[in-house]
């Protein structure tokens, strides 16, 4: 990376620049920032984990001077297909995804590889041979369902009913949530997980299945878990209009850590959320760049999370980002 940078650096020097014209290549041959060219592929707008997600990929890409074509899938795997045959057409340096399921995905990958386009899977992964792509960066997803579970455990002191609120089905976060968070809850008999519904990570879902939820089991729900944040604070309206109060009356432990969420815990009314990283624009870039100029890269480049409690919530919440 330093070798880049300052062979970047040595190329602007000004006695390196004969016109105005851009630097097509840094003296070792290597490419720079500036004459990258990504497409990428992102999933939709369905949540504020997804809009910071978002900015930061285009804060960074203008940052750093790359080229980045970006393109809106609305949610819907088709138009993130042909987004990515678009970039192909287009002969872009590489590709960025974040895949909105896992399956699905090889033939169009296939594509990219044929045509010597790189693929970087950045938050989501696809459940797609390991050569069909380069590198995949984002949260190890399980564990953070693991770490949700254990929160979910201290606050039921061990016994109680759970509703859950799954992701959208068929992505990597519903199905690894949803694993990782068994996989602790099974050692509690005393702990009943009593319906599990998708809310499509949506505020508006997670209002609507959550009151189904209260309509049906009422009283006798002990806590939610929320795939994330977004669906949880839809739980909450649900859960006050039915008379309830959340945090108290009804436990709530979600995904993502989010600035509402901070907000619903000073107000306590959410008692857990388990941070997942959204800010991936600059090491997305940094990673794309080293494989445009075939550098080895690690298969899964992992984010760092925390958890975060309602105490000390109004400190943390002015330095959160998103
Ligand atoms: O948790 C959720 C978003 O893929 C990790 O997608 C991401 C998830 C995130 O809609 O809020």
């Amino acid at each position: 990376m330093l070798t880049l940078l300052l062979a970047a650096c040595q190329s602007d020097a000004p006695s390196n620049v004969v016109n105005s014209a851009p630097i097509v290549e840094a003296e070792d041959g290597t490419i720079a920032y500036e004459e990258l060219v990504v497409g990428y592929s992102q999933i939709g707008a369905e949540s504020e984990w997804r809009t910071g997600n978002t900015d930061s990929i285009k804060e960074a890409a203008e940052n750093l001077g790359v080229e980045l074509i970006f393109s809106d899938g609305q949610q819907k795997q088709e138009n993130q297909i042909k987004a990515i045959r678009t970039f192909i057409a287009q002969q872009v340096d590489v590709i960025g995804v974040s895949p909105v399921v896992e399956t699905g995905w090889d033939s169009v990958f296939q594509e990219a590889k044929d045509a010597g386009i790189p693929i970087i899977l950045v938050d989501r992964r696809a459940d797609v041979a390991e050569d069909l792509y380069t590198s995949y960066l984002g949260s190890d997803f399980v564990e953070e369902g693991r770490n949700a579970a254990n929160v979910m455990v201290d606050l039921l002191d061990g016994g109680g009913t759970i509703v859950e609120l799954v992701g959208t089905i068929g992505s990597a976060p519903a199905i690894d949530r949803y694993a990782g968070f068994r996989e602790i809850i099974k050692d509690y008999p005393e702990i009943e997980i009593i319906a599990s519904e998708t809310g499509d990570f949506t505020r508006a879902k997670g209002e609507e299945v959550m009151g189904d939820f209260l309509q049906i089991y009422g009283e006798e729900i002990d806590a939610v878990y929320a795939h994330n944040d977004d669906m949880a604070i839809g739980a909450i309206r649900a859960i006050e209009a039915y008379g309830l109060k959340p945090g108290e009356d009804i436990k709530i432990v979600s995904i993502d850590a989010i600035r509402d969420a901070f907000q619903a815990m000073i107000d306590g009314k959410l008692n857990a959320t388990i941070e997942c990283n959204p800010l991936l624009g600059p090491q997305f870039f940094e990673l794309a760049l080293k494989v445009a100029n075939g550098e080895s890269v690690p298969k899964w480049i992992p984010s760092e999370e925390k958890i975060f409690f309602p105490e000390g919530a109004e400190e943390i919440l002015p330095t959160r980002r998103y």
